[in-house]
C-alpha cells in the first residue's frame, strides 16, 4: 500500500465518524442469550474511539449514569467522561433518552396511555437534555422504541399522535427557554421491540413533523437497518429526506432484508446500497456526523469489537474513495451523460407553467415509439460500478 493510499484509509476527526457508547459497549446480550462480553466503561470507550481516529460519541443519559444513580455518582460519572473527553478532544454531537429499557415504559413513554408516564417521560427527557448539553451535544434524537401497539384494541392511535406531538413541543419549547439551541432528529423504525412502531417510516417522520410547532428545529435520524428490515431501499430514503432539507443526522450499519434487526457493520452486507448511499452523502454534501449505530457480532471478544468499529470507518473511507474513482471514471461518466437527455425547447416548454406553454405543449408531436425504443445503457453503467467496486477499474 502506498503512503497516499494509507492516509485516505485512515479515519482522522475530519471525517466526522461517531458511534454510541452503546454501539462500542454493547456486551452481545440479546433476547436469547446472556453478555458474551464484559462491560467497559465510558472512559475507557472514549480513549478507544480516539485512538482509533473517531470524532465523536454519542450516548443515552443511562449509557453513562444508570436510571437509579444518586446525584453524587451522577457527578462523578460525568466528570470522568469529561475528562476522557478533555483529554482526548473527542466530540459529543448527539444525545438521547432511553425510553425504552425501563418498565415502566413497556407500553411507551409519550404515547403511554398513562398520563403519569407521559409525564415521567418529559422529566427524563428534560433532565437528559440537561446532560447533552452539559457535555457539548447540539443534536438530540428521539428513537421511540416503545411508542407503538401489538394490538390496537386500546384505541389509542390518534390521540398516541397528539400526545407525541404535544411531548415534542414541549421539549423543543425548553430547548429554547434553556438556550440549548438542539436540533431535534426523529428516528423512524418499523417495529423491534413493538409489533408495529408509530412513524415506521422516513416518510412518516416528514409528514408528521410541519405539524409541529417549531417545524424547523425537526428533522429526520434515518437508519440503515430499519429501512432494509422492511425490504425498503435506505438511499432512497435518505435521498427524499435531503431534498426536504431534514436529514439531520445519520445512523449508519448493515442489514439483511427481512431479518431481526442486526445493527450489522456498515457495509457488511449490501456493499452496493452502501456505495450509493456513500455516494449521495459525498456528493450531496452532507456536513454532519457519520454515526455508526451497530455493534459487534455476539460471536466477538473486544478485540471483535475493535475490529467492528475499524471495519465501519474503513469500509466509509473505501466506498467514498470508490465514489472519486467513479465521478472521475471517463468511460462512467459517458454513460451518464448518455443516459440523460436534455432538450433546450421542451425545458423552456415545460419549466413554468403558463396557458401558452400549456396549449403548446399539448400540440407538440413525440414520436413515443422511438421514446420507448431507446435504450438508457444502465445494464452497462451497473457492470462498471460493479467493476469499480470489485477492484478492476481504476
Ligand atoms: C437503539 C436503537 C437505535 C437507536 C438508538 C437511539 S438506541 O440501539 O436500536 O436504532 O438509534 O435511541
Ligand atoms: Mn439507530
Ligand atoms: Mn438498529
Amino acid at each position: 500500500m502506498t503512503n497516499a493510499a494509507h492516509d485516505v484509509l485512515s479515519p482522522t476527526p475530519d471525517d466526522r465518524f461517531t458511534f454510541g457508547l452503546w454501539t462500542v459497549g454493547q456486551t452481545g446480550r440479546d433476547p436469547f442469550g446472556e453478555p458474551t462480553r464484559a462491560a467497559l466503561s465510558a472512559p475507557y470507550l472514549v480513549r478507544q474511539l480516539a485512538g482509533l481516529g473517531a470524532y465523536g460519541v454519542n450516548l443515552h443519559d443511562n449509557d453513562l449514569v444508570p436510571i437509579d444513580a444518586t446525584a453524587r455518582q451522577r457527578d462523578h460519572l460525568v466528570r470522568d467522561f469529561q475528562q476522557a473527553l478533555n483529554d482526548t478532544g473527542l466530540k459529543v454531537p448527539m444525545a438521547t433518552t432511553n425510553l425504552f429499557s425501563d418498565p415502566a415504559f413497556k407500553d411507551g413513554a409519550f404515547t403511554s396511555a398513562d398520563a403519569r408516564v407521559r409525564a415521567y417521560a418529559l422529566q427524563k427527557t428534560m433532565h437528559s437534555m440537561d446532560l447533552g448539553h452539559e457535555l457539548g451535544a447540539e443534536t438530540y434524537v428521539f428513537w421511540g422504541g416503545r411508542e407503538g401497539s401489538e394490538v390496537d384494541a386500546g384505541g389509542k392511535l390518534l390521540d398516541a399522535l397528539a400526545w407525541f406531538r404535544d411531548s415534542l413541543n414541549f421539549l423543543a419549547a425548553y430547548s429554547e427557554a434553556q438556550g440549548y439551541g438542539y436540533r431535534f432528529a426523529l428516528e423512524p423504525k418499523p417495529n423491534e421491540p413493538r409489533g408495529d412502531i408509530f412513524f415506521p417510516t422516513a416518510g412518516s417522520m416528514l409528514g408528521f413533523i410541519p405539524t409541529l410547532e417549531r417545524p424547523d428545529l425537526f428533522g429526520v435520524n434515518p437508519e440503515f437497518a430499519h429501512d432494509t428490515m422492511a425490504g425498503l431501499n435506505f438511499t432512497h430514503a435518505v435521498a427524499q429526506i435531503i431534498d426536504a432539507g431534514k436529514l439531520f443526522h445519520i445512523d449508519l450499519n448493515d442489514q439483511k432484508m427481512g431479518r431481526f434487526d442486526q445493527d450489522l457493520r456498515f457495509g457488511a452486507e449490501n456493499i452496493k446500497t452502501a456505495f450509493f448511499l456513500v455516494k449521495l452523502l459525498e456528493d450531496s454534501g452532507y456536513g454532519g456526523p457519520r454515526h455508526f449505530d451497530a455493534h459487534a457480532l455476539r460471536t466477538e471478544d473486544e478485540a471483535g469489537v475493535w475490529a467492528f468499529a475499524r471495519g465501519c470507518m474503513r469500509t466509509y473511507l473505501l466506498l467514498k474513495e470508490k465514489v472519486r474513482k467513479f465521478n472521475e471514471d471517463p468511460e462512467i461518466q459517458a454513460a451518464l451523460a448518455a443516459y440523460r437527455v436534455e432538450d433546450a425547447e421542451l425545458a423552456e416548454l415545460t419549466g413554468r407553467f403558463s396557458p401558452e406553454r400549456a396549449r403548446a405543449l399539448k400540440e407538440r408531436a413525440f414520436d413515443r415509439e422511438a421514446l420507448g425504443r431507446r435504450g438508457p445503457g444502465l445494464e452497462q453503467l451497473d457492470q462498471l460500478t460493479m467493476e469499480l467496486l470489485l477492484g478492476v477499474r481504476g
